[in-house]
């Protein structure tokens, strides 16, 4: 089960989708999630707009996960998904970012999609701590993935800090 740890920005990867840790809105914000709808170009706000709302506001809720084009990105799909805010580890936020990559693979796999690179869901806005997202993360793909030679992963961090903290839960696990 191919699964890696690299420093890159996402928006430049070549993979067939990206995944976006996007807010329940998926109509922007900072972050990856900034960078992407720049790197994409309008159509991808468009598209996101055009998906249906569950509540007001709300078209994709924490924990789940929704696809789009990729447009302008060197990539050819979008995951967009929402990570869980971090309130101390008191609302069962491990539980929901383990969902963030469960419901991302389903999707690529229901695409019969192949390559897939992730940013470090809630490490930044949503103040999730980097170790226990990692640590989340790597026991979550390996899980999913087990047996699996087909799909590609990529744990793509953006600061040498982060990676190494990916890379020490890739070792550790
Ligand atoms: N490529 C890869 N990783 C990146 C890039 C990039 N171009 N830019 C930032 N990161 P965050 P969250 C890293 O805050 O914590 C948005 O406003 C960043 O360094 O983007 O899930 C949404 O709309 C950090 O390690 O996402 C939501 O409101 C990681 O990506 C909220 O932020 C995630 O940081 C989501 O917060």
């Amino acid at each position: 089960m191919p699964l890696k740890v690299s420093i890159a920005d996402i928006t430049t990867l070549r993979v067939d989708a990206i995944v976006n840790a996007a807010n329940p809105s998926l109509l922007g914000g900072g972050g990856v999630d900034g960078a992407i709808h720049r790197a994409a170009g309008p159509a991808l706000l468009e598209a996101c707009r055009a998906l249906p709302e569950s509540a007001p506001g709300v078209r994709c809720p924490t924990g789940e996960a929704r696809m789009t084009p990729g447009f302008a990105l060197a990539a050819r799909y979008v995951i967009h998904t929402v990570g869980p805010i971090w309130h101390g580890g008191t609302r069962d936020e491990a539980q929901f970012l383990a969902l963030c990559y469960r419901h991302t693979l389903r999707l690529l796999r229901e695409h019969r999609l192949r390559t897939i690179a992730y940013p470090a869901i809630s490490c930044g806005v949503y103040g999730y701590p980097a170790a226990n997202a990692a640590e989340v993360a790597v026991r979550t793909l390996r899980d999913e993935l087990a047996g699996d030679d087909a799909i590609d992963v990529t744990l793509c961090c953006f600061s040498e800090s982060m990676r190494a903290i990916f890379q020490r839960a890739l070792s550790a696990a």
